[in-house]
């Protein structure tokens, strides 16, 4: 039997590589369905609650494994749910294929039902976009949709009407200017590496200079290596943006964690007081963390030329692989005699985890958020793959999850959106089964999309997931006191019984309120592997999430709320000053 239209498209992803498409049926797709029904050996569909979680999925998916991801939904509100993943991916770079239906061929732009026009709606969001106009046309498109995709990191959308995914090929006639299928499923990652001259004057650069900072992102993971030789050379201290935690182990003597918000001090001062820095793989976009402009000299490494002097004015940009680009310029940099510039580093450093270690061991009723991501990190295997969400909880997470060589960390990086971490764990749990899955979520974050802990039941994936439950939108609560110096407004959340809700859904939940009831409760939920377990960790509210260093005019925002009525002004000052009082006291 001929094939459809549908079974060319489906057959064309199993070509480039595809095994595994993230979406939820609809009456758009139903040919593409039936496609997926037939080939269940080669390509696996995994059933969603929600479609903007298929989109996460792939994302996470593409994040995790470095290869496309596919999402799949129907025609009008199912693309439409599928957008703010699609956002997420879009903004993180990650090569991902949403494939969505339409309404019948003959009927679209007539205001039938479900008649959405989504290739208009992705016109931001995609960076190929494109809509099927019958069999014939099924195979180039897919080819130039998956190839954009992986060339171009980011967003590719195929739209296909219903009725056209039944078509065969002998029901549609091929224009007279197409020559039959001229394209083909090929695509490899290329490793680019800029010219000799370049590198030259880069390491001629840097040589010049006494005191480099490196900053690394997610475009340097899989180089920690390289880094911490060139660190050694340079005397350099590494600080990795957020999506590049997992570039090196937090333990390293180069590294000085993150920076930022969520960063640490030792970072914050490496980037004030360098002369020079190094950007490998990373567009962390907070400008205000960076070295003024012209107070250090700058090289960026970046495999798209497109992002290189985009956030900090570099004298010279690397176009290249971050990889293949260190191993060039390794050997062209100076072994530095001085090396103050990293020792004064690692001695702040030091001091900084000693400080995080002392927060992270209070025995205190309700738990601090950092006693219970700092257990977790104790008791997580060396190879898990670790989502967060967005909130306070990715702080927690950025700063209490001692990263570990070969483990892997990610999250909604800049479109910093919740509700991904539970569909990243899932997305990661279906790429590398053998590995833990952990995700560090808030209760906000997680009940936007907390239908999927029921996906993760019926896939049987050993999910291990801890909620911080604060019973409140933690992080707008503060920044609505810090920024603006308001009350807080709307943030508190209907406390749920997330391990209640665990059991309902047919997996395991746990709790810990007290901090014996920790290890009991992490111990529980690693011992279960036949499906997903939830800690619920009720953890206190009123923990502030502190920069590394506060500013004058933030301090004052934050009396003036206090000042205007916070409702919870005596627990938040209490809370607040006694940990500063405990830590001043030693
Ligand atoms: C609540 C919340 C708070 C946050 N706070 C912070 C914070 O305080 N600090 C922080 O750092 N982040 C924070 N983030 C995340 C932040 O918004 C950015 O997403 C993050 O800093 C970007 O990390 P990155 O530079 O590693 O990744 P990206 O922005 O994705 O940059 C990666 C770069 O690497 C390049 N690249 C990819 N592959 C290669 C390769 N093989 N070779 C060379 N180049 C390559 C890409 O082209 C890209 O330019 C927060 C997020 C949330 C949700
Ligand atoms: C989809 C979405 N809506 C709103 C926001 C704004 N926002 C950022 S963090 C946050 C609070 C998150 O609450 P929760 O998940 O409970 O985490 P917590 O901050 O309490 O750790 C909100 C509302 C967002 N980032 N994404
Ligand atoms: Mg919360």
């Amino acid at each position: 039997m001929a094939k459809t239209a549908a079974e060319l498209l489906v057959d064309r992803l199993i070509d480039w590589g595809v095994n595994v498409i993230f979406g939820l049926p609809g009456d758009g797709i139903n040919g593409i369905m039936e496609a997926l029904r037939q080939r269940q050996d080669a390509i696996r569909f995994i059933q969603v609650r929600h479609e903007e979680s298929a989109a996460f999925m792939a994302c996470g998916y593409a994040k995790y494994t470095g290869k496309l991801g596919v999402c799949l939904a129907t025609s009008g509100p199912g693309a439409i749910h599928l957008l703010n993943g699609l956002y997420d991916a879009k903004n993180d770079f990650a090569s991902v294929l949403a494939i969505t239906g339409h309404t019948y061929h003959d009927l679209i732009g007539t205001h039938y039902q479900q008649d959405v026009n989504v290739v208009g709606l992705y016109e931001d969001v995609a960076l190929y976009n494109n809509q099927i106009t019958g069999a014939q046309h099924v195979i180039a498109v897919t080819d130039m949709a998956c190839r954009r995709a992986l060339a171009e990191r980011g967003v590719a959308h195929i739209n296909f009407p219903v009725d056209l995914q039944e078509q065969t090929l002998s029901d549609d006639d091929k224009s007279m200017m197409k020559a039959g299928e001229h394209t083909s499923a090929v695509w490899t990652r290329p490793v680019l590496v800029p010219a000799d001259g370049e590198i030259d004057a880069a390491a001629q650069l840097l040589n010049q200079t006494e005191k480099t900072a490196i900053l690394c992102g997610q475009g340097a993971l899989g180089c920690g290596d390289l880094l911490e030789e060139l660190a050694e050379k340079m005397g350099a201290p590494v600080i990795k943006a957020l999506l590049g935690k997992a570039v090196m182990p937090d333990d390293s003597p180069y590294t000085t964690g993150g920076i930022g918000l969520l960063g640490t001090l030792p970072s914050e001062i490496a980037m004030e007081e360098c002369d020079s820095l190094l950007i490998v793989g990373s567009n962390m976009p907070y400008t205000t963390y960076y070295p003024k402009a012209g107070a250090a000299r700058a090289v960026q490494i970046d495999c798209n030329p497109a992002n290189i002097g985009w956030r900090y004015p570099v004298e010279i940009g690397l176009a290249g692989d971050a990889r293949a680009t260190l191993e060039r310029l390794l050997p062209l940099i100076n072994r530095r005699s001085k090396r103050s510039f990293l020792e004064h580093a690692q001695e702040q450093m030091k001091e900084w985890r000693e400080v995080e270690a002392t927060r992270a061991h209070r025995d205190t009723v309700p738990l601090k958020p950092q006693t219970v991501v700092g257990a977790l990190s104790n008791v997580i295997d060396d190879d898990a793959i670790i989502s967060a969400d967005c909130g306070t909880n990715t702080f927690w997470a950025a700063r209490g999850i001692d990263i570990k060589r070969g483990q892997k960390f990610s999250c909604s990086g800049t479109l910093a959106t919740m509700a991904c971490g539970l569909p990243y764990a899932i997305a990661a749990a279906v790429a590398f089964p053998e590995r833990q899955s952990v995700a560090i979520v808030g209760d906000g974050g997680f009940t936007m999309l907390m239908g999927e802990f029921a996906t993760a039941v019926k896939y049987k994936l050993p999910l291990k997931i801890v909620i911080l439950k604060n019973n409140s939108l933690g992080q707008i609560k503060w920044e609505q006191m810090v920024f603006l110096g308001n009350p807080e407004y709307g943030c508190e959340l209907e406390p749920i019984d997330f391990a209640k809700f665990a059991e309902a859904c047919g997996g395991r939940g746990f709790r810990c309120e007290r901090p014996e009831e920790i290890t009991p409760a992490f111990e529980s939920m690693l011992a279960y592997n036949d499906g997903p377990a939830i800690v619920e960790a009720v953890v206190d509210q009123f923990e502030p999430p502190l920069p590394p260093r506060i500013s004058p005019e933030q301090a004052l925002r934050f009396g003036e709320a206090l000042a205007r009525g916070e409702p919870n002004g005596g627990r938040i000052a209490l809370t607040v000053f006694r940990d500063k009082w405990n830590e001043i006291m030693g």
